[in-house]
This record gives C-alpha cells, structure tokens and sequence, in this order.
C-alpha cells in the first residue's frame, strides 16, 4: 500500500517522479513549492523513511534512484491464491492469520504486511521485518495429513521459497536444517510454521516465511550484519518484490498439493539437493541445551537430521539449532 504522506510530502514526491532520473534541484523544489530549504529536507526525510531511496547530490539536487512496489491489491489479482490479506503494519502476520484461520479462511489465503513490529521466529525468537523492504507473508494451509507428519511441511515450504526464489533470481540460494535459507553463508530467509491440531489431525497450519529482499547493512541492526543478507546485499540491485511474492505463493500452493497426490520422497530428495550442510562439520544446540558434534548427513522423511559423531555412531536429531563449523587449516593439512 502506498504510504499516506502528508499534502506537501505528496508534492515533492510527484515533482521527483515526474523528473524520473534526472536531478531537480532543492531551489527548484523550494520556488515550485514555496518551502524552505529545511522544510525540503524534512519532507525528503519522511519519503526515505518510506523506503524511497532518493540520491542527494551537493549542486545537482535530489532523484529518486529506487522506489518499493508497494503492495497494492491489483497487484496480486491475477494469481492461483484465493484470498490475499494486505495490511500496512501490524506486530506478525501470524496473529492474522491464526485469527483468519479460525474464522474459517480459505486454505492458501496469505497475508502480507508492509513492516511487522513483532515479527516472530522459533520459539520466539524475534524477527526483524523492517517497512517495505522484504516480505513478510503468512499462509494458511489446510493439509489433509495426521500430525506426525507436520514437520515434513516445514521441509516442503522450505524447498518452496528456495525453489521460487532460485527460479526468480538465478542465485544459488541453499538450504540449512532446520528451516533457514541461506545465500553465501549467511541468512536470507527464515521459515516458522505453527500447526493448531484436534485429536490427531491437523485443523491448519499457519506457514510464516520471511524474505530478505532489498535491504543494505544499515538496515539491519548490528547484531544481525554479519549473519543476515537480503538478495540485494549478495548482488547490490534493488529488486521488486512482487513477482517474488506471487512466485512463492503459488510455489508453495502447488508443492503442496504435489505432497497430495505424489507424497513426500521426491520433495524429501530435492530439499537434500539444495542442503548447504551436507558432510559438513556441524555442532547442534538442542532444545534442551544439549550439543552435539559431527559431520552432517542428509535428512530423513520425519525432518530428522542424522549426524555422524566421530565415534562413527548416528544420531537422530528432531529440533535445534545448527551451527556450521568452519574447516580450519589443521583438518586441511589431515
Ligand atoms: P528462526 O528462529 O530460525 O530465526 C530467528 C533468528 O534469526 C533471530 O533470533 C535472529 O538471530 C535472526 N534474525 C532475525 N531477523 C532476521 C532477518 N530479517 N534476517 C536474518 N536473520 C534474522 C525464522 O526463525 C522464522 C522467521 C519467520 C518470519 C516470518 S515473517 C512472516 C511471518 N510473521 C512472523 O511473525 N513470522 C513469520
């Protein structure tokens, strides 16, 4: 959704629009429109806070060099998703879509939000969804499979987002256990799904993915800057999120009923395919603070890491977090 500027922000913006790549002047700007040069500067303040990224150049002016695709609902009226939620802020889409979903909202209905102020991640952990720079998209699903199965679902959207994204963008994007998506090493997706079941049956699954798109390191906060990237920071160009949007959601959408008709071995084999900790060196954190260490095997049909010790035992992991060990130059030299 477009930003609701105040009248005189509007203006700056459409004179800068109308300009397209060519500088106007801050003089210009202030005679135009009968502004100081301060009350300019201001306005282009609130316009970059907006996600508009306008050059500022010191005797030619101000030009917009990238403006968001806002998420408007014409945007999304053409696709295979039944029903699409956009809001501008809210604290996670999921909250929205837990409430959407026991109101009996439709399975592959997604909400998107513009920032989330409370984005969340596993078991709480925060997730940082700053305004109209990634995509923060949550989607109801109402798979028809028994609860054990669940955990297969995180696989599948995984493989989903890797798949659009990789189509959308021709990087080499991977996949790290449990559920992150990595470009380099370092973190451009994340993946939370929530399943409300009854008896033993799921009644739907709420499948959270956040995409970094076009953020800049600043953008980040310094904890996150050197193990968070977004698509721009690995090839430094702005990107439109909408046709990744609507890449993602008809992936995911058409996997799953893939999973129906098919079941799960043939996604199992591609999200082995994209695994980036295959035979690598890897220390897990369990939920219960227990570490483990070993090499990396590949993961089996409940979503089970397997991992190698260095007794030459295998272990079974179903949760936890993976660390990467980096290969050090005494291993090397073995
Ligand atoms: P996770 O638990 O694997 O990752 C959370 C961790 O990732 C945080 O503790 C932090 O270290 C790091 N992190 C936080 N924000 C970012 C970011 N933008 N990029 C890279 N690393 C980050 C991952 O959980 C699941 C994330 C799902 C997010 C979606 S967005 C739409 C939906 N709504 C919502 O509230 N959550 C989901």
């Amino acid at each position: 959704m477009n930003p609701e500027f105040h009248a005189s922000t509007q203006l700056i913006l459409q004179h800068l629009r109308l300009a397209e790549a060519t500088y106007v002047s801050g003089e210009q700007l202030s005679r135009a429109l009968g502004m100081s040069r301060t009350a300019i500067w201001k306005h282009i303040r609130l316009l970059r806070a907006a996600g508009i990224e306008i050059d500022s150049q010191p005797r030619r002016g101000y030009r917009i060099s990238f403006e968001p695709d806002y998420l408007e609902p014409e945007l999304f009226k053409d696709s295979a998703i039944p029903a699409w939620h956009l809001v501008q802020q809210t604290d996670s889409t999921q909250t929205i879509a837990h409430r959407l979903a026991a109101d009996q909202a439709l399975h592959g209905t997604v909400v998107l939000a513009e920032q989330q102020t409370a984005g969340r991640g596993r078991m709480q952990r925060p997730w940082h969804s700053p305004y109209a720079r990634g995509i923060w998209l949550s989607m109801i699903l109402r798979p028809q499979i028994s609860i054990q199965w669940s955990p297969q679902l995180t696989l599948l959207t995984a493989v989903a987002v890797c798949e659009a994204l990789r189509a959308q963008t021709g990087l080499e994007i991977g996949i790290k256990w449990p559920n992150d998506l990595l470009l380099g090493e370092c973190k451009l997706a994340g993946i939370l799904l929530e399943t409300v079941s009854e008896a033993n049956q799921i009644r739907y699954v709420v499948a959270g993915i956040g995409i970094n798109v076009n953020q800049v390191s600043a953008d980040f906060p310094p904890e996150l800057r050197t193990t968070a990237t977004s698509l721009r920071m690995f090839d430094c160009h702005p990107r439109r999120r909408t046709p990744l949007i609507l890449a993602t959601a008809e992936r995911l959408l058409a996997l799953l009923e893939e999973y129906e008709n098919t079941g799960f071995s043939p996604i199992l084999a591609r999200w082995n395919r994209y695994n980036r900790t295959l035979l690598r060196r890897v220390r897990v954190l369990g939920a219960r603070q227990q570490v483990i260490e070993g090499t990396a095997l590949e993961v089996d049909e409940y979503g089970a890491l397997l991992i190698r010790l260095d007794d030459g035992q295998l272990v079974k992991n179903y949760s936890g977090d993976l660390q990467l060990i980096p290969v050090s130059a005494h291993d090397l030299s073995r």
